[in-house]
Protein backbone atom coordinates (compact mmCIF):
# COMPACT_ATOMS: atom_id res chain seq x y z
CA UNK A 1 0.00 0.00 0.00
CA UNK A 2 1.35 3.37 -1.20
CA UNK A 3 -1.02 5.58 0.65
CA UNK A 4 1.41 7.64 3.07
CA UNK A 5 3.50 7.50 0.61
CA UNK A 6 1.65 9.60 -2.05
CA UNK A 7 -0.45 11.67 0.86
CA UNK A 8 3.50 12.76 1.87
CA UNK A 9 3.93 14.28 -1.57
CA UNK A 10 0.60 16.04 -1.40
CA UNK A 11 1.02 17.85 1.77
CA UNK A 12 4.58 18.61 0.24
CA UNK A 13 3.07 20.11 -2.64
CA UNK A 14 0.18 22.08 -0.49
CA UNK A 15 2.87 23.59 1.38
CA UNK A 16 5.37 24.58 -1.41
CA UNK A 17 2.72 25.86 -3.25
CA UNK A 18 1.80 27.92 -0.33
CA UNK A 19 5.32 29.09 0.06
CA UNK A 20 5.20 30.14 -4.06
CA UNK A 21 2.19 31.88 -3.54
CA UNK A 22 -0.04 30.50 -5.36
CA UNK A 23 -3.49 30.21 -5.65
CA UNK A 24 -4.97 29.53 -1.96
CA UNK A 25 -7.75 27.39 -3.30
CA UNK A 26 -4.96 25.80 -4.91
CA UNK A 27 -3.56 25.01 -1.64
CA UNK A 28 -6.38 23.75 -0.02
CA UNK A 29 -7.04 21.02 -2.43
CA UNK A 30 -3.63 19.34 -2.41
CA UNK A 31 -4.08 19.19 1.51
CA UNK A 32 -7.78 17.66 1.27
CA UNK A 33 -6.32 15.16 -1.00
CA UNK A 34 -3.12 14.30 1.40
CA UNK A 35 -5.71 13.74 3.77
CA UNK A 36 -7.96 11.75 1.82
CA UNK A 37 -5.69 9.52 0.64
CA UNK A 38 -3.76 9.29 4.03
CA UNK A 39 -7.13 8.00 5.66
CA UNK A 40 -7.95 5.63 2.65
CA UNK A 41 -8.55 1.86 3.45
CA UNK A 42 -7.58 0.85 -0.16
CA UNK A 43 -4.61 0.81 -1.99
CA UNK A 44 -4.28 3.71 -3.54
CA UNK A 45 -2.42 2.21 -6.27
CA UNK A 46 -4.93 -0.39 -7.05
CA UNK A 47 -7.55 2.18 -7.45
CA UNK A 48 -5.29 3.97 -10.11
CA UNK A 49 -5.35 1.01 -11.76
CA UNK A 50 -8.71 0.54 -12.08
CA UNK A 51 -9.44 4.12 -13.33
CA UNK A 52 -11.22 5.24 -9.51
CA UNK A 53 -9.20 7.94 -8.40
CA UNK A 54 -11.99 10.58 -9.22
CA UNK A 55 -14.14 8.47 -6.88
CA UNK A 56 -12.50 9.01 -4.30
CA UNK A 57 -14.27 12.38 -2.73
CA UNK A 58 -12.22 15.61 -2.74
CA UNK A 59 -10.01 14.14 -5.72
CA UNK A 60 -10.64 15.62 -9.00
CA UNK A 61 -9.07 15.35 -12.87
CA UNK A 62 -6.02 16.93 -12.19
CA UNK A 63 -5.42 15.87 -8.66
CA UNK A 64 -6.02 12.32 -10.67
CA UNK A 65 -3.58 13.14 -13.46
CA UNK A 66 -0.67 14.10 -10.40
CA UNK A 67 -1.32 10.48 -8.18
CA UNK A 68 -0.82 8.71 -11.38
CA UNK A 69 2.46 10.78 -12.71
CA UNK A 70 3.28 9.70 -9.44
CA UNK A 71 2.90 6.43 -9.08
CA UNK A 72 4.63 5.29 -12.81
CA UNK A 73 7.06 7.79 -12.84
CA UNK A 74 8.13 8.51 -8.71
CA UNK A 75 8.00 12.29 -9.30
CA UNK A 76 5.19 14.86 -9.98
CA UNK A 77 5.98 17.83 -12.90
CA UNK A 78 3.97 20.38 -10.46
CA UNK A 79 5.79 19.35 -7.46
CA UNK A 80 9.16 19.77 -9.59
CA UNK A 81 8.66 22.75 -10.83
CA UNK A 82 7.63 24.17 -7.48
CA UNK A 83 11.18 22.65 -5.82
CA UNK A 84 13.01 25.07 -8.31
CA UNK A 85 11.24 27.73 -7.37
CA UNK A 86 11.48 27.64 -3.11
CA UNK A 87 14.13 26.12 -1.77
CA UNK A 88 13.05 22.94 -0.32
CA UNK A 89 15.08 23.77 2.83
CA UNK A 90 12.06 26.52 3.43
CA UNK A 91 9.92 23.88 4.45
CA UNK A 92 11.92 23.27 7.68
CA UNK A 93 11.73 27.17 7.76
CA UNK A 94 7.90 27.60 7.56
CA UNK A 95 7.58 24.99 10.51
CA UNK A 96 9.08 27.26 13.07
CA UNK A 97 5.95 28.04 15.66
CA UNK A 98 5.39 31.89 14.80
CA UNK A 99 6.82 31.89 11.33
CA UNK A 100 4.31 29.67 8.82
CA UNK A 101 4.75 29.74 5.38
CA UNK A 102 3.95 33.58 4.43
CA UNK A 103 6.86 35.17 6.82
CA UNK A 104 9.18 32.30 5.47
CA UNK A 105 8.63 33.38 1.77
CA UNK A 106 9.51 37.59 3.12
CA UNK A 107 12.62 36.12 5.03
CA UNK A 108 13.55 33.94 1.85
CA UNK A 109 13.19 37.08 -0.73
CA UNK A 110 14.44 39.97 1.59
CA UNK A 111 17.38 38.30 3.43
CA UNK A 112 18.13 35.23 1.58
CA UNK A 113 17.38 32.76 4.98
CA UNK A 114 16.99 29.71 3.87
CA UNK A 115 17.62 27.13 6.85
CA UNK A 116 16.78 26.70 10.65
CA UNK A 117 20.20 28.11 11.22
CA UNK A 118 20.00 31.28 9.46
CA UNK A 119 17.26 32.28 10.42
CA UNK A 120 18.83 31.90 14.38
CA UNK A 121 21.44 33.95 13.23
CA UNK A 122 18.99 36.59 11.67
CA UNK A 123 17.34 36.55 14.81
CA UNK A 124 19.59 36.63 17.01
CA UNK A 125 21.42 39.66 15.85
CA UNK A 126 17.96 41.68 15.18
CA UNK A 127 18.01 41.75 11.71
CA UNK A 128 14.13 40.39 11.91
CA UNK A 129 12.66 43.48 13.77
CA UNK A 130 13.54 45.90 10.92
CA UNK A 131 11.47 43.79 8.58
CA UNK A 132 8.11 45.56 7.35
CA UNK A 133 5.37 43.47 9.03
CA UNK A 134 7.52 41.75 11.35
CA UNK A 135 9.07 44.24 14.29
CA UNK A 136 10.52 43.61 17.76
CA UNK A 137 7.30 41.20 18.61
CA UNK A 138 7.42 38.59 16.14
CA UNK A 139 11.75 38.09 16.24
CA UNK A 140 11.19 37.39 20.04
CA UNK A 141 8.70 35.09 18.95
CA UNK A 142 10.76 33.60 16.14
CA UNK A 143 13.76 32.90 18.80
CA UNK A 144 11.16 31.35 21.30
CA UNK A 145 9.83 29.22 18.69
CA UNK A 146 13.03 28.02 17.75
CA UNK A 147 13.58 27.27 21.00
CA UNK A 148 10.60 25.11 21.88
CA UNK A 149 11.80 23.33 19.02
CA UNK A 150 14.70 22.49 20.21
CA UNK A 151 13.25 21.40 23.21
CA UNK A 152 10.35 19.42 21.57
CA UNK A 153 10.66 15.83 20.91
CA UNK A 154 10.88 14.82 17.63
CA UNK A 155 7.40 12.61 16.18
CA UNK A 156 8.25 8.58 17.04
CA UNK A 157 9.18 6.45 14.17
CA UNK A 158 6.73 3.06 13.76
CA UNK A 159 9.19 0.08 14.25
CA UNK A 160 8.18 -1.06 10.80
CA UNK A 161 9.99 1.76 9.65
CA UNK A 162 13.16 2.44 12.59
CA UNK A 163 13.86 -1.79 12.77
CA UNK A 164 14.68 -2.73 9.18
CA UNK A 165 16.46 0.68 8.65
CA UNK A 166 18.68 -0.52 11.75
CA UNK A 167 19.32 -3.72 10.37
CA UNK A 168 20.14 -2.30 7.02
CA UNK A 169 22.39 -0.18 9.12
CA UNK A 170 23.82 -2.93 11.11
CA UNK A 171 24.55 -5.07 8.04
CA UNK A 172 26.63 -1.95 6.32
CA UNK A 173 28.45 -1.57 9.72
CA UNK A 174 29.68 -5.44 9.84
CA UNK A 175 30.50 -5.31 6.11
CA UNK A 176 32.15 -1.90 6.11
CA UNK A 177 33.71 -0.98 9.12
CA UNK A 178 35.73 -2.88 11.52
CA UNK A 179 32.93 -3.64 13.91
CA UNK A 180 33.50 -7.02 16.23
CA UNK A 181 30.84 -7.76 18.27
CA UNK A 182 27.13 -5.83 17.17
CA UNK A 183 23.62 -5.81 18.63
CA UNK A 184 21.00 -3.06 18.36
CA UNK A 185 19.85 -2.16 22.12
CA UNK A 186 16.76 0.28 22.92
CA UNK A 187 13.00 0.39 21.99
CA UNK A 188 13.84 -1.54 18.97
CA UNK A 189 15.22 -4.54 21.16
CA UNK A 190 12.21 -4.68 22.89
CA UNK A 191 9.74 -4.29 20.15
CA UNK A 192 8.20 -1.39 20.87
CA UNK A 193 5.63 -0.42 18.65
CA UNK A 194 7.00 3.35 18.33
CA UNK A 195 11.09 4.24 18.52
CA UNK A 196 12.19 7.43 19.40
CA UNK A 197 15.90 7.02 18.29
CA UNK A 198 18.19 3.73 17.26
CA UNK A 199 20.67 2.49 19.86
CA UNK A 200 23.55 0.72 18.61
CA UNK A 201 26.19 -0.75 20.84
CA UNK A 202 29.83 -2.42 19.10
CA UNK A 203 32.90 -3.79 20.18
CA UNK A 204 36.29 -2.97 18.02
CA UNK A 205 40.05 -2.76 18.35
CA UNK A 206 39.93 0.24 15.64
CA UNK A 207 37.08 2.42 17.48
CA UNK A 208 37.76 5.71 14.91
CA UNK A 209 37.87 3.41 11.85
CA UNK A 210 34.01 2.43 13.00
CA UNK A 211 33.45 6.20 13.37
CA UNK A 212 34.56 7.17 10.23
CA UNK A 213 33.04 4.75 8.48
CA UNK A 214 29.21 5.10 10.13
CA UNK A 215 29.48 8.79 9.37
CA UNK A 216 29.73 7.61 5.53
CA UNK A 217 26.84 5.23 5.40
CA UNK A 218 24.53 5.08 3.09
CA UNK A 219 21.75 6.18 5.09
CA UNK A 220 23.35 8.88 7.01
CA UNK A 221 21.91 12.78 6.42
CA UNK A 222 23.35 14.61 9.12
CA UNK A 223 26.86 14.13 11.30
CA UNK A 224 24.81 15.68 14.58
CA UNK A 225 27.75 15.09 16.93
CA UNK A 226 31.24 12.60 16.18
CA UNK A 227 33.31 11.52 18.89
CA UNK A 228 35.70 8.45 19.57
CA UNK A 229 33.22 6.42 21.70
CA UNK A 230 30.10 8.18 20.95
CA UNK A 231 28.63 9.43 17.39
CA UNK A 232 25.11 10.54 16.70
CA UNK A 233 23.50 10.39 13.22
CA UNK A 234 20.34 11.77 11.46
CA UNK A 235 18.78 9.27 8.65
CA UNK A 236 17.19 10.53 5.88
CA UNK A 237 13.83 9.25 7.71
CA UNK A 238 14.85 12.04 10.67
CA UNK A 239 15.66 9.16 12.58
CA UNK A 240 18.51 9.59 15.22
CA UNK A 241 21.29 6.49 15.65
CA UNK A 242 23.75 6.62 18.72
CA UNK A 243 26.30 4.42 17.67
CA UNK A 244 28.42 3.20 21.02
CA UNK A 245 31.77 1.45 21.04
CA UNK A 246 32.53 -0.60 24.16
CA UNK A 247 34.97 -2.25 26.04
CA UNK A 248 34.51 -6.14 25.47
CA UNK A 249 34.30 -6.90 29.27
CA UNK A 250 31.66 -4.70 29.70
CA UNK A 251 30.17 -5.21 26.70
CA UNK A 252 26.66 -7.56 27.51
CA UNK A 253 26.51 -4.88 30.99
CA UNK A 254 26.08 -2.25 28.00
CA UNK A 255 23.79 -4.14 26.52
CA UNK A 256 21.60 -3.98 29.68
CA UNK A 257 21.66 -0.97 30.40
CA UNK A 258 21.26 0.50 27.30
CA UNK A 259 18.43 -2.13 26.30
CA UNK A 260 16.12 -0.42 29.00
CA UNK A 261 13.59 0.20 29.61
CA UNK A 262 14.65 3.47 32.05
CA UNK A 263 11.75 1.91 34.56
CA UNK A 264 13.37 -1.75 34.62
CA UNK A 265 16.66 -0.74 34.67
CA UNK A 266 15.65 1.56 38.15
CA UNK A 267 13.94 -0.96 39.40
CA UNK A 268 17.02 -3.08 38.81
CA UNK A 269 19.10 -0.69 39.96
CA UNK A 270 17.03 -0.67 43.70
CA UNK A 271 17.64 -4.55 43.49
CA UNK A 272 21.08 -4.36 43.51
CA UNK A 273 21.42 -1.85 46.22
CA UNK A 274 19.49 -4.31 48.45
CA UNK A 275 21.99 -6.89 47.93
CA UNK A 276 25.08 -4.94 47.95
CA UNK A 277 25.62 -4.38 44.42
CA UNK A 278 25.95 -1.56 42.44
CA UNK A 279 24.69 -1.76 38.17
CA UNK A 280 25.56 0.16 35.30
CA UNK A 281 26.36 0.53 31.88
CA UNK A 282 30.30 -1.12 32.61
CA UNK A 283 29.30 -3.84 34.80
CA UNK A 284 28.50 -5.52 38.40
CA UNK A 285 30.31 -4.19 41.16
CA UNK A 286 30.53 -5.53 45.09
CA UNK A 287 30.02 -2.48 46.69
CA UNK A 288 32.20 -3.25 49.32
CA UNK A 289 35.20 -4.97 47.36
CA UNK A 290 34.30 -2.52 44.61
CA UNK A 291 35.06 -5.69 42.49
CA UNK A 292 33.48 -6.31 39.40
CA UNK A 293 31.57 -9.32 39.35
CA UNK A 294 29.95 -9.46 35.71
CA UNK A 295 29.55 -7.23 33.09
CA UNK A 296 30.97 -8.89 29.73
CA UNK A 297 27.59 -11.47 28.90
CA UNK A 298 24.16 -9.89 29.60
CA UNK A 299 22.81 -13.40 31.05
CA UNK A 300 25.86 -12.71 33.74
CA UNK A 301 24.42 -9.35 34.60
CA UNK A 302 21.13 -10.62 35.60
CA UNK A 303 22.30 -14.03 37.26
CA UNK A 304 24.75 -11.63 39.09
CA UNK A 305 21.70 -9.94 40.61
CA UNK A 306 19.70 -13.49 41.28
CA UNK A 307 17.81 -13.04 38.50
CA UNK A 308 16.32 -15.01 35.67
CA UNK A 309 17.90 -13.86 32.12
CA UNK A 310 14.65 -11.62 30.98
CA UNK A 311 13.20 -11.17 27.48
CA UNK A 312 14.17 -7.94 25.93
CA UNK A 313 10.73 -7.68 25.45
CA UNK A 314 9.29 -7.91 29.07
CA UNK A 315 11.89 -5.41 30.25
CA UNK A 316 9.19 -2.67 31.37
CA UNK A 317 9.09 -3.21 34.89
CA UNK A 318 5.77 -4.88 34.65
CA UNK A 319 6.29 -7.34 37.12
CA UNK A 320 8.74 -9.47 35.46
CA UNK A 321 11.57 -8.69 38.13
CA UNK A 322 9.54 -9.99 40.31
CA UNK A 323 9.07 -13.07 38.10
CA UNK A 324 12.75 -13.24 37.35
CA UNK A 325 13.52 -13.22 41.26
CA UNK A 326 11.59 -16.60 41.36
CA UNK A 327 12.85 -18.25 38.03
CA UNK A 328 8.99 -18.51 36.32
CA UNK A 329 9.99 -16.12 33.37
CA UNK A 330 7.76 -17.61 30.79
CA UNK A 331 8.58 -19.45 27.50
CA UNK A 332 7.40 -16.44 25.23
CA UNK A 333 6.28 -17.63 21.62
CA UNK A 334 8.55 -17.14 18.80
CA UNK A 335 7.95 -16.40 15.26
CA UNK A 336 9.16 -20.16 14.29
CA UNK A 337 5.75 -21.18 16.90
CA UNK A 338 3.62 -19.89 13.83
CA UNK A 339 2.13 -22.41 12.27
CA UNK A 340 -0.20 -20.26 10.02
CA UNK A 341 -1.79 -16.51 9.34
CA UNK A 342 -5.19 -16.30 9.77
CA UNK A 343 -6.36 -13.19 8.01
CA UNK A 344 -5.19 -12.10 4.08
CA UNK A 345 -6.77 -10.79 1.07
CA UNK A 346 -5.99 -11.61 -2.25
CA UNK A 347 -7.15 -10.32 -5.53
CA UNK A 348 -10.83 -11.25 -4.87
CA UNK A 349 -11.22 -8.20 -2.77
CA UNK A 350 -8.60 -5.71 -2.64
CA UNK A 351 -5.08 -7.34 -2.26
CA UNK A 352 -2.70 -7.51 -4.56
CA UNK A 353 -1.97 -11.40 -5.17
CA UNK A 354 -3.76 -14.21 -6.13
CA UNK A 355 -4.77 -16.84 -3.37
CA UNK A 356 -1.87 -19.56 -5.24
CA UNK A 357 0.82 -16.95 -4.57
CA UNK A 358 -0.71 -16.08 -0.67
CA UNK A 359 0.12 -19.86 -0.41
CA UNK A 360 3.12 -20.70 -1.41
CA UNK A 361 5.06 -17.50 0.06
CA UNK A 362 3.22 -18.82 3.24
CA UNK A 363 4.21 -22.00 2.66
CA UNK A 364 8.08 -20.58 1.98
CA UNK A 365 7.15 -19.51 5.78
CA UNK A 366 7.15 -22.64 6.70
CA UNK A 367 3.68 -22.50 7.54
CA UNK A 368 1.43 -25.40 7.59
CA UNK A 369 -2.35 -23.62 6.79
CA UNK A 370 -4.12 -19.75 5.57
CA UNK A 371 -7.13 -18.60 6.08
CA UNK A 372 -8.14 -16.49 2.69
CA UNK A 373 -10.09 -13.70 4.64
CA UNK A 374 -11.24 -11.30 1.81
CA UNK A 375 -13.64 -8.66 3.09
CA UNK A 376 -17.22 -9.03 2.65
CA UNK A 377 -19.62 -7.07 0.41
CA UNK A 378 -20.28 -4.17 2.81
CA UNK A 379 -17.38 -3.15 2.26
CA UNK A 380 -17.72 -2.15 -1.42
CA UNK A 381 -14.67 0.93 -1.43
CA UNK A 382 -12.59 -2.54 -0.54
CA UNK A 383 -14.56 -4.84 -3.51
CA UNK A 384 -16.13 -6.86 -1.10
CA UNK A 385 -17.36 -10.09 -2.06
CA UNK A 386 -21.01 -11.19 -2.76
CA UNK A 387 -21.73 -14.98 -1.80
CA UNK A 388 -21.03 -16.01 -5.14
CA UNK A 389 -17.79 -14.66 -5.48
CA UNK A 390 -16.92 -16.65 -2.47
CA UNK A 391 -18.33 -19.68 -4.03
CA UNK A 392 -16.17 -18.79 -6.85
CA UNK A 393 -13.16 -18.75 -4.16
CA UNK A 394 -14.25 -21.71 -2.12
CA UNK A 395 -13.69 -23.77 -5.81
CA UNK A 396 -10.31 -22.42 -6.63
CA UNK A 397 -9.26 -23.21 -2.85
CA UNK A 398 -10.48 -26.83 -3.08
CA UNK A 399 -8.67 -27.35 -6.49
CA UNK A 400 -5.34 -25.73 -4.87
CA UNK A 401 -5.95 -28.05 -1.58
CA UNK A 402 -5.43 -30.48 -3.76
CA UNK A 403 -2.51 -29.34 -5.67
CA UNK A 404 -0.36 -28.33 -2.57
CA UNK A 405 -1.48 -31.02 0.29
CA UNK A 406 -0.80 -31.47 3.06
CA UNK A 407 -0.62 -27.46 3.20
CA UNK A 408 -4.20 -26.92 3.72
CA UNK A 409 -5.98 -23.05 2.86
CA UNK A 410 -9.20 -22.32 4.58
CA UNK A 411 -11.78 -20.58 3.25
CA UNK A 412 -12.74 -17.57 5.46
CA UNK A 413 -14.14 -13.92 5.29
CA UNK A 414 -13.27 -10.78 6.90
CA UNK A 415 -17.32 -9.57 7.64
CA UNK A 416 -18.29 -5.73 9.02
CA UNK A 417 -19.80 -5.77 12.32
CA UNK A 418 -22.51 -3.06 10.80
CA UNK A 419 -23.63 -0.05 12.34
CA UNK A 420 -27.19 -1.44 13.54
CA UNK A 421 -25.15 -4.41 15.09
CA UNK A 422 -26.24 -6.79 11.75
CA UNK A 423 -23.18 -8.56 9.31
CA UNK A 424 -23.04 -8.77 5.62
CA UNK A 425 -24.62 -12.31 5.48
CA UNK A 426 -27.46 -14.55 7.48
CA UNK A 427 -26.41 -17.26 9.74
CA UNK A 428 -27.57 -19.79 6.97
CA UNK A 429 -25.01 -17.89 3.94
CA UNK A 430 -22.19 -18.18 6.97
CA UNK A 431 -22.42 -21.68 7.12
CA UNK A 432 -20.19 -22.15 3.88
CA UNK A 433 -17.22 -20.47 5.71
CA UNK A 434 -14.15 -22.49 7.03
CA UNK A 435 -13.95 -19.75 9.55
CA UNK A 436 -15.53 -15.82 9.89
CA UNK A 437 -13.31 -13.07 10.56
CA UNK A 438 -15.30 -9.95 11.77
CA UNK A 439 -14.20 -6.10 12.54
CA UNK A 440 -15.23 -2.87 12.53
CA UNK A 441 -14.66 -0.17 9.02
CA UNK A 442 -16.83 2.15 9.32
CA UNK A 443 -18.88 4.42 11.53
CA UNK A 444 -16.20 4.97 13.98
CA UNK A 445 -17.72 7.55 16.04
CA UNK A 446 -20.50 5.95 18.12
CA UNK A 447 -20.89 6.25 21.64
CA UNK A 448 -18.67 4.17 23.87
CA UNK A 449 -21.73 2.19 24.82
CA UNK A 450 -23.15 1.98 21.09
CA UNK A 451 -19.30 0.25 20.01
CA UNK A 452 -19.35 -2.01 22.55
CA UNK A 453 -22.75 -3.17 22.40
CA UNK A 454 -22.52 -3.53 18.55
CA UNK A 455 -19.35 -5.85 18.80
CA UNK A 456 -21.36 -8.18 21.45
CA UNK A 457 -24.45 -8.32 19.40
CA UNK A 458 -22.81 -9.26 15.41
CA UNK A 459 -19.67 -10.61 16.21
CA UNK A 460 -19.10 -12.00 19.81
CA UNK A 461 -22.62 -13.18 19.94
CA UNK A 462 -22.83 -14.83 16.78
CA UNK A 463 -22.18 -18.92 16.77
CA UNK A 464 -19.82 -18.34 13.31
CA UNK A 465 -17.66 -15.56 14.01
CA UNK A 466 -14.34 -16.70 15.74
CA UNK A 467 -11.84 -13.90 15.63
CA UNK A 468 -12.57 -10.00 16.07
CA UNK A 469 -9.72 -8.62 13.99
CA UNK A 470 -7.89 -5.30 14.45
CA UNK A 471 -10.38 -4.92 17.40
CA UNK A 472 -9.64 -1.39 18.79
CA UNK A 473 -9.47 -0.02 15.42
CA UNK A 474 -6.50 2.25 15.93
CA UNK A 475 -3.89 3.16 13.78
CA UNK A 476 -0.56 4.22 14.95
CA UNK A 477 0.49 8.31 14.37
CA UNK A 478 -3.16 8.15 12.63
CA UNK A 479 -6.32 7.86 14.30
CA UNK A 480 -6.76 6.89 17.85
CA UNK A 481 -9.01 3.58 18.94
CA UNK A 482 -12.47 3.26 19.07
CA UNK A 483 -14.11 3.82 22.25
CA UNK A 484 -14.68 0.25 23.52
CA UNK A 485 -15.49 -1.33 26.65
CA UNK A 486 -12.95 -4.07 26.89
CA UNK A 487 -13.19 -5.32 29.73
CA UNK A 488 -17.26 -6.24 28.39
CA UNK A 489 -15.91 -7.62 25.16
CA UNK A 490 -13.70 -10.06 26.81
CA UNK A 491 -15.98 -11.17 29.18
CA UNK A 492 -18.37 -12.01 26.56
CA UNK A 493 -15.46 -13.62 24.15
CA UNK A 494 -14.64 -16.11 27.87
CA UNK A 495 -18.38 -17.20 27.49
CA UNK A 496 -17.96 -17.90 23.53
CA UNK A 497 -14.40 -18.87 22.80
CA UNK A 498 -14.26 -15.99 20.91
CA UNK A 499 -10.36 -14.86 19.61
CA UNK A 500 -9.07 -11.17 19.40
CA UNK A 501 -6.47 -10.78 16.89
CA UNK A 502 -3.11 -8.84 17.40
CA UNK A 503 -2.67 -7.26 13.92
CA UNK A 504 0.77 -7.52 12.89
CA UNK A 505 -0.05 -4.52 10.53
CA UNK A 506 2.79 -2.09 11.98
CA UNK A 507 0.38 0.70 11.48
CA UNK A 508 -1.92 -1.16 13.59
CA UNK A 509 -0.55 -3.64 16.06
CA UNK A 510 -3.85 -4.05 17.41
CA UNK A 511 -4.38 -5.14 20.22
CA UNK A 512 -1.63 -3.79 21.44
CA UNK A 513 0.64 -5.41 24.52
CA UNK A 514 -1.23 -4.25 27.24
CA UNK A 515 -4.65 -4.80 25.98
CA UNK A 516 -3.39 -8.60 25.08
CA UNK A 517 -2.24 -8.71 28.16
CA UNK A 518 -5.26 -8.42 29.97
CA UNK A 519 -7.16 -10.50 27.97
CA UNK A 520 -4.69 -13.32 28.92
CA UNK A 521 -3.91 -12.22 32.39
CA UNK A 522 -7.55 -11.24 33.63
CA UNK A 523 -10.35 -13.59 31.52
CA UNK A 524 -7.89 -16.07 30.24
CA UNK A 525 -8.84 -15.61 26.21
CA UNK A 526 -6.92 -17.01 23.35
CA UNK A 527 -5.36 -14.97 20.77
CA UNK A 528 -4.60 -15.20 17.22
CA UNK A 529 -1.76 -13.30 15.86
CA UNK A 530 -2.33 -12.45 11.74
CA UNK A 531 -0.38 -10.47 9.42
CA UNK A 532 -4.09 -8.98 7.47
CA UNK A 533 -1.62 -8.84 4.25
CA UNK A 534 -2.65 -7.89 1.19
CA UNK A 535 0.26 -8.46 -0.54
CA UNK A 536 2.87 -10.70 -0.72
CA UNK A 537 5.45 -8.75 1.56
CA UNK A 538 3.35 -7.76 3.94
CA UNK A 539 2.90 -12.04 4.93
CA UNK A 540 6.29 -11.25 6.80
CA UNK A 541 5.20 -8.77 9.06
CA UNK A 542 4.10 -11.78 11.41
CA UNK A 543 7.09 -10.86 13.32
CA UNK A 544 5.95 -7.90 14.49
CA UNK A 545 2.51 -9.17 15.35
CA UNK A 546 4.54 -12.04 17.46
CA UNK A 547 6.72 -8.67 19.31
CA UNK A 548 3.42 -7.40 20.88
CA UNK A 549 2.36 -11.44 21.76
CA UNK A 550 5.78 -11.32 23.95
CA UNK A 551 5.67 -7.93 25.28
CA UNK A 552 2.21 -9.13 26.26
CA UNK A 553 3.75 -12.35 27.76
CA UNK A 554 1.75 -14.95 25.56
CA UNK A 555 3.24 -17.92 25.29
CA UNK A 556 2.88 -20.48 21.57
CA UNK A 557 -0.35 -22.42 23.97
CA UNK A 558 -1.88 -18.93 24.16
CA UNK A 559 -2.11 -18.44 20.21
CA UNK A 560 -4.58 -20.35 18.31
CA UNK A 561 -2.79 -20.15 15.17
CA UNK A 562 0.55 -21.57 17.01
CA UNK A 563 -1.63 -24.81 16.92
CA UNK A 564 -0.75 -27.68 14.36
CA UNK A 565 -3.04 -28.08 11.55
CA UNK A 566 -4.45 -30.85 13.22
CA UNK A 567 -5.17 -29.02 16.27
CA UNK A 568 -6.21 -25.95 14.85
CA UNK A 569 -8.96 -27.74 12.80
CA UNK A 570 -10.25 -28.98 16.14
CA UNK A 571 -10.89 -25.56 16.91
CA UNK A 572 -12.63 -25.04 13.79
CA UNK A 573 -15.20 -27.64 14.54
CA UNK A 574 -15.62 -26.29 18.52
CA UNK A 575 -18.17 -23.58 17.92
CA UNK A 576 -20.26 -24.57 14.98
CA UNK A 577 -22.32 -26.64 17.63
CA UNK A 578 -23.05 -24.23 19.79
CA UNK A 579 -25.38 -22.03 18.31
CA UNK A 580 -27.29 -18.87 20.17
P1 LIG B 1 13.07 5.49 22.61
O1 LIG B 1 14.40 5.73 21.99
O2 LIG B 1 12.43 6.72 23.12
O3 LIG B 1 12.15 4.72 21.73
O4 LIG B 1 13.26 4.56 23.91
P2 LIG B 1 14.57 3.89 24.47
O5 LIG B 1 14.12 2.96 25.53
O6 LIG B 1 15.39 3.33 23.38
O7 LIG B 1 15.30 5.08 25.22
P3 LIG B 1 16.65 5.87 24.95
O8 LIG B 1 17.10 5.79 23.54
O9 LIG B 1 16.43 7.22 25.52
O10 LIG B 1 17.70 5.14 25.88
C1 LIG B 1 18.10 3.83 25.63
C2 LIG B 1 18.16 3.09 26.90
O11 LIG B 1 19.20 3.60 27.72
C3 LIG B 1 16.92 3.17 27.76
O12 LIG B 1 15.92 2.24 27.41
C4 LIG B 1 17.48 2.89 29.13
C5 LIG B 1 18.84 3.50 29.08
N1 LIG B 1 18.79 4.81 29.71
C6 LIG B 1 18.77 5.99 29.09
N2 LIG B 1 18.74 6.98 29.98
C7 LIG B 1 18.71 6.41 31.19
C8 LIG B 1 18.64 6.90 32.52
O13 LIG B 1 18.59 8.10 32.78
N3 LIG B 1 18.64 5.98 33.52
C9 LIG B 1 18.71 4.66 33.28
N4 LIG B 1 18.71 3.80 34.29
N5 LIG B 1 18.75 4.16 32.05
C10 LIG B 1 18.74 5.02 31.01
CA1 LIG C 1 16.27 4.53 21.65
CA1 LIG D 1 19.31 6.77 22.42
Amino acid sequence: MRNKEVAEKFYELAKLAEIAGENPFKVRAYLEAARRIENLTVPIEDLAKENKLTEIKGIGKSIAEKIEQYLNTGKIEKLEMLKEKVPPSLLELEKVPGLGAKRAKILYETLGIKTVDELRKAAESGKIRNLPGFGEKTEKKILEGLKSMRDKTVDRVLLGIAYPLAQSIVQELKENSPVDKIQVCGSIRRMKETIGDIDILVTSEKPDKVMDEFVKLPQVKEVIVKGDTKTSILTHENLQVDLRVVEPSSFGAAIQYFTGSRQHNIHLRELAIKKGLKINEYGVFDLSTNKKIAGEREEDVYEALGLQWIPPEMREDRGEIELAEEHRIPVLIELKDIKGDLHMHTTYSDGTASIEDMAKEAMKLGYEYIVISDHAKALGIANGLSMERYLEEKKEIETLNKKYAPFKIFLGTELNILTDGELDFSDEQLGIFDICLAGIHTAFNQSKEQMTKRMILSAIRNPYVRIIVHPTGRILNGRGGFDLDLDKLFSEAKKRGTVFEINSSPERLDLNDLNAKKAKEEYGLRLSIDTDAHSIDSLHNMFYGVGVARRAWLTKDDVINAKSLKEFETFLKERKSRRK
